[in-house]
């Protein structure tokens, strides 16, 4: 039931074009997974926070993710000169159940300029999973980043999100994450992820 490419070919990042349509594979589909939940709940080896540039915390995720972690998580991102857009920075995890905590800044929307949107929001992805990697972290949750306050549409980042996803799981160091979840807290998150993970890993 799934067609080659979506209706709409803009939708899918210029990372994995709409002639790229990758093939199934259990071994790669089997290490992603979408749950709907609170992500401060997750005993993974990171969580992934929708972060500011100045990383000392917000509204949405970060702030659940800085109530629940407590104290030492703010005092240690106080550390860390803040962070760019389109990257990422990671911190351990105190009172979470995670054992570190990644805090990707993602931009602002800007429908004007979608390509650099997504250039930025792609580099969060990519730089969370190389972070993961360097210090050993094999399960990793990604909270929906840009997608609240920053105004991505949910349509459009799930694609750029999963590109980004499959080209690092099919990459060099792939095979230094075990698990990628993606964590969903909207309805409008379940129906774009639902309707996109099929795309990026088709099932098989
Ligand atoms: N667990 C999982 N997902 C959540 C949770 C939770 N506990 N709470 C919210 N979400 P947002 P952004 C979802 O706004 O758009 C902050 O002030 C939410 O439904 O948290 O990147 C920062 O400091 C949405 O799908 O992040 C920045 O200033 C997703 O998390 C700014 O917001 C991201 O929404 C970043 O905005």
């Amino acid at each position: 039931k799934l067609s080659a490419a979506p209706a709409d070919t803009k939708l899918v990042p210029t990372l994995l074009g709409p002639t790229e349509i990758p093939p199934p594979s259990k071994s790669l589909n089997d290490r992603v997974a979408v749950y709907r939940a609170d992500i401060t709940s997750l005993a993974v080896d990171a969580i992934v926070n929708a972060a500011n540039r100045s990383l000392l915390g917000g509204g949405g995720v970060d702030g659940a993710i800085h109530r629940a972690a407590g104290r030492g998580l703010y005092e240690e991102c106080k550390t860390l000169g803040g962070c760019d857009t389109g990257s990422a920075k990671i911190t351990d995890a105190y009172d979470l159940p995670c054992k570190r905590v990644i805090h990707a800044v993602g931009p602002v929307y800007d429908p004007l300029r979608h390509d650099k949107s997504e250039r930025l929001l792609v580099g969060c992805y990519t730089t969370s999973l190389e972070l993961a990697v360097e210090h050993q972290c094999r399960t990793i949750a990604f909270s929906a980043l840009s997608t609240g306050i920053y105004g991505y549409p949910s349509r459009e980042a799930a694609p750029a999100a999963l590109s980004a996803i499959r080209h690092f799981l099919t990459g060099k160091d792939g095979d230094k994450i075990d698990k990628v979840i993606l964590v969903t807290f909207e309805m409008k998150d379940v129906e774009a992820y639902t309707e996109f993970v099929p795309h990026y890993f088709p099932p098989v």
